[in-house]
């Protein structure tokens, strides 16, 4: 079948939108029909050229939701007319990473997802003969697609798409880190660097656990309203503390934080997360993502003081499990999602996305197909 696409031909170009083909799903496969995707940060640190693990050409997005349409011989977990978001973490519920309390990372299709193929070794899609990849396993900025069964979580057929796309990824990996990877106790004080699509996610999982203090830090004074509208206690903008930003945390926060959780992708802002965490007992959660060949530092006093260094994939999430429960608490008004999703367009405009995301100016933008 042909599937209208966005197409990532090239790094550091935009994405070109065209005609693709898709053959149909194959054993353990499901067609899916995107309905909704999410633009996501991670998407543009691909097509930037910034991913160590980033091939073209390749179909990126891994923010979606949508129909399951076919499935391929051997699926039975799912069948037409599900209602599933796509998991760039599956959950194949065998592997030895499954079957270990203290991971969400399967491994079952790791290495071929990482090539940009399916399970067996090659792609769905191609333009005029020639293969083009998948992405995280997902490929959502295509019309139509083709994900591994372990891959996908059934959710609530009455959620809307251009909503719940966003748990396929932001909304699970702020507020699964908080819940699954901090496992942060209630009355607990946090510090939360970086209030774009993830840290307000981080936010709002603080909130929603019973946190004390939430500190938002960020460079930008708009996000200080942003954070407030999620839970956040007080806003430091760095750039307008005289002195020491880690002293002047530590003073804020009468110590330390008990947890801190960095949201930007940026090393020397996870070395200030790490030693703005309390001395003895303070944890700090890297999530953000940063460029190729980057690497953190720290004195090893920090840690033998009492401080440890964690990072989060998903939010320590698994999808399978935990993806329809988040789909569930949004249904019910335990989170909210609506005001982060800013700007929605159409595929045709998805580049216009990406230059808002640059801009500053949204926290999510949602491609509804
Ligand atoms: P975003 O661009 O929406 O938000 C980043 C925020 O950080 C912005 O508000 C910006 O003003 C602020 N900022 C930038 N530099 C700063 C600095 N030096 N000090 C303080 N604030 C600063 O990005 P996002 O979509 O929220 O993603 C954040 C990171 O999380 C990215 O690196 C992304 O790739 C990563 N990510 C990780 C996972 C995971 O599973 N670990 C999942 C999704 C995204
Ligand atoms: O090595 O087992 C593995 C999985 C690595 C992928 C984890 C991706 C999480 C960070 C990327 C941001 C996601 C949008
Ligand atoms: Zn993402
Ligand atoms: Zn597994």
């Amino acid at each position: 079948m042909k599937t209208r696409a966005a197409v990532a031909i090239q790094a550091g170009k935009p994405l070109e939108i065209m005609d693709v083909d898709l053959e149909g799903p194959r054993d353990g496969e499901v067609l899916v029909e995107i309905m909704a995707t999410g633009i996501c940060h991670t998407d543009e640190f691909t097509l930037s050229g910034a991913d160590p693990e980033g091939m073209f050409p390749a179909i990126l997005g891994h923010e979606g939701a949508g129909i399951v349409r076919e499935v391929g011989k051997g699926v039975t977990s799912l069948q037409a007319g599900d209602h599933v978001i796509p998991l760039y973490t599956p959950e194949c519920r065998e592997c030895d990473y499954c079957l270990h309390p203290k991971t969400n990372l399967c491994q079952a299709i790791r290495t071929t997802q990482g090539q940009g193929v399916m399970p067996d070794g090659t792609s769905r899609f191609s333009i005029k003969g020639k293969p083009v990849l998948h992405y995280m396993g997902t490929s959502t900025f295509s019309n139509f697609t083709v994900v591994p069964e372990i891959a996908l979580a059934k959710v609530n057929k009455a959620a809307p798409f251009d909503k719940i796309c966003y748990i396929g990824c932001g909304v699970t990996t702020g507020i699964g880190a908080v819940i699954n990877t901090a496992k942060a106790e209630p009355g607990c004080n946090a510090v939360v660097f970086g209030l774009g699509g993830i840290g307000l996610n981080v936010i709002q999982g603080l909130r929603m656990i019973g946190a004390n203090m939430i500190v938002g830090v960020d460079m930008n004074n708009s996000k200080k309203e942003w954070g407030e509208k999620f839970g956040m206690t007080h806003f430091v903008n760095p750039s307008e503390v005289d002195g020491d930003l880690v002293g002047h945390l530590v003073e804020l926060t009468n110590g330390g934080a008990d947890y801190s959780f960095e949201c930007i992708g940026n090393t020397t802002v996870m070395r200030q997360a790490l030693e703005c965490a309390h001395k003895g007992w303070g944890e700090s959660i890297i999530i953000g993502v940063a460029g190729a060949g980057q690497e953190i530092s720290t004195r090893p006093f920090q840690l033998v003081t009492g401080r440890s260094w964690r990072g989060t994939a998903f939010g320590g999430a698994r999808g399978r499990t935990d993806v329809p429960k988040i789909v569930d608490w949004y249904m019910q008004g335990k989170i909210d999602i609506d005001p982060l999703i800013t700007h929605t367009l159409p595929l045709e405009d998805i580049n216009k996305g990406f230059d808002l995301m640059h801009a500053g100016e949204s926290i999510r933008s949602v491609v509804i197909y």
